[in-house]
């Protein structure tokens, strides 16, 4: 007598296809998150959203949703979900200081980078579409909370390069494309390079050959913004320039 679900003629066999479907996604969403821990949020972070009801795999996606998400909190009685924003971004959002009653809520931290971004040693890296000046690429990464790219070591140099910047058409020149903004600059004190975003001098550099402008320091002038090219050699270009986006962050 299997013919008494499909009486009323609704497809439940579909639903349950897509709700297998569903749970697959679900999970494969949830697995980027690490085992919990049970720990106090601090005031001073920020919630991106705190809802009820919420089922924990579903917390776990809207989570990863949101670039501007750092980890959610869970609690299993409440079903109440608190997605975490990352400290160092003052983002537009409507984001809330969370103050009182977060008592036992179980902390997941992200364990791998959003769709879309690659992972490198901790880090997640993000090519954009389109080109823009360097002020414009700045903005377009702390949008999505992160930052320019920031080079600490030739590995991340070399990774940089050779995953977002080698591409078979590519012009042969490797001043003309295939080049992307770095947050690297000397616009407050020419000659004196800082990362934008953490402010660090500079202590591993990898200039290409006769740069930043060496035999040229009034081309040096206009030049304060710096690219990565082909192979990972750097170099100062005027801001106004339009570049490749890379943006970068931690998670
Ligand atoms: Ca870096
Ligand atoms: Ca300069």
């Amino acid at each position: 007598m299997g013919g008494r679900y499909v009486q009323n003629g609704f497809p439940w066999h579909l639903l349950c296809f897509c709700f297998f479907f569903f749970q697959i996604f679900c999970e494969e969403r949830y697995m980027y998150y690490s085992t919990p821990e049970v720990q106090e949020t601090k005031n001073s972070s920020l919630a991106l959203f705190d809802l009820y009801g919420v089922s924990l795999i579903h917390c776990g996606s809207l989570c990863l949703a949101e670039y501007c998400c750092k980890e959610f909190m869970y609690h299993e009685g409440s079903m109440r979900c608190l997605g975490i924003q990352f400290e160092d971004f003052d983002s537009t959002r409507n984001s809330n200081l969370i103050t009182t009653g977060n008592e036992g809520l179980s902390t997941y931290r992200q364990e791998k980078c959003e769709t879309g971004w690659l992972e490198f040693k901790g880090h997640c890296y993000h090519k954009g579409q389109t080109k823009g000046n360097w002020s414009e690429a700045k903005t377009e990464c702390r949008k999505m909370c992160s930052y320019l790219i920031e080079i600490e070591s030739k590995e991340e140099d070399d990774w940089i390069s050779a995953t977002f910047l080698e591409n078979v058409n590519c012009p042969a020149g490797i001043y003309d494309d295939c080049t992307a903004w770095t947050g690297l600059n000397d616009l407050d004190i020419e000659g004196t390079y800082v990362w934008d975003h953490s402010n660090a001098p500079l202590n591993f550099s990898n200039w290409n050959d006769k740069e930043p402008s060496l035999y040229n320091p009034n081309h040096a002038l206009t030049k304060d913004c710096i690219d990565i090219l082909r192979g990972g050699v750097w170099n100062d270009r005027p801001c106004s320039y339009l570049n490749w986006v890379i943006c970068e962050k931690k998670f």
